[in-house]
């Protein structure tokens, strides 16, 4: 089954680039960049990597990404991933990233994009993987920063598809970011949004109804309501599941107990993706082997993945026309 799921070709559609940093790089870039680190190794940066629920990853995460400082930075934290993609058959990413991690620590949002965007480009010309980029809000932060980052973003807004809402979603409702994301819509950006990741299946409702989105990411609390499930899949909602990381972030007790399969078979467009790899112990083949060693599950169970990511993925997609 791992040699099947290696080679069955994958799109992904929730991937945080700053997430990807894997501890060898974040040294590497603290001594390039003469920043100080509180860890002695990279072995040491894994052992600290016990998380009990999303703030306690969240805090070290932001810590981590203090080491990116140059577009060559964020070029090499971008290209790093993407070699990890050709591995595992990847075929097509769409990759969030978040500006406000970087513009409050005063580094310039031409300098995050310029980076990723070129390691992007570089990809579809030497490891023909296509891609799309999303910008997330951070939603701890207030409606105001996130209105300021809409309005950098708009100069590059050919280079972004959507924008997206992440970080603590505990007290930090989609409600919270209904007028600028409506300002998103209006300027020609998709939006998606994290939903129902640790927060309820109302937050879920909310996502669709007052931001608009074309997907959710996660998701899982769903299962909550039995309407809403029934809803989520007369509609085909995509739900961008991220098997490892509800894991690591304690979601579920263990693989066995995720409801990812009881989704699928329920007829939802759900779909495996890595959210931030390097944390939480695995890229998009470990993420399906994951589910695969915990769940009976067929090929054609297992293809229906990436057929439902391709069905949610924004591939060519008839609004991007009007985005220029
Ligand atoms: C995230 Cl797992 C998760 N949830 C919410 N926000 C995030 N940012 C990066 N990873
Ligand atoms: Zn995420």
């Amino acid at each position: 089954m791992k040699n099947f799921i290696k080679g069955l070709p994958k799109v992904e559609l929730h991937l945080h680039i700053e997430g990807t940093l894997e501890p060898e790089l974040m040294f590497e870039l603290a001594k390039r960049n003469k920043i100080s680190i509180p860890f002695s190794s990279p072995q040491a940066v894994r052992e600290a990597y016990q998380f009990h629920n999303l703030q306690s990853f969240l805090d070290i995460y932001y810590q981590g990404a203090n080491v990116l400082i140059t577009e060559q930075d964020f070029f090499d934290l971008t290209w790093a991933y993407l070699l990890r993609c050709k591995q595992d058959n990847v075929v097509h990413t769409e990759i969030f990233f978040d500006p406000q991690t970087h513009t409050d620590r005063g580094i310039a949002f031409k300098t995050v994009i310029d980076g990723i965007t070129r390691a992007l480009r570089q990809a579809k010309e030497q490891l023909d993987i296509s891609s799309q980029l999303i910008m997330c809000f951070l939603r701890h932060l207030d409606e105001e920063a996130a209105f300021a980052t809409l309005q950098q973003a708009l100069p590059y807004k050919d280079q972004i598809i959507a924008v997206g809402l992440d970080s603590s979603e505990q007290g930090h409702p989609p409600e919270k970011f209904a007028r600028v994301f409506e300002a998103a819509r209006n300027a020609g950006f998709l939006t998606v949004a994290h939903a129902g990741e640790e927060g309820p299946a109302q937050n879920i409702l909310d996502a669709i109804y007052l931001l608009g989105v074309s997907r959710i990411d996660h998701g899982v609390r769903c299962v909550e309501s039995t309407e809403l499930v029934q809803q989520l899949a007369e509609s085909r909602m995509p739900l961008t599941v991220c098997p490892l990381s509800n894991i690591k972030l304690k979601v579920f007790e263990d693989m066995a107990q995720h409801n990812i399969v009881d989704l699928l078979e329920t007829g939802l467009c759900v779909t495996i993706n890595s959210d931030d790899p390097a944390y939480f112990g695995g890229y998009m083949t470990d993420n399906f082997v994951a589910v695969a060693d915990a769940h009976p599950l067929t090929r054609q169970q297992l293809a229906q993945f990436s057929l439902n990511a391709i069905e949610a993925s924004f591939i060519e997609h008839p609004q991007k026309a009007t985005l220029s």
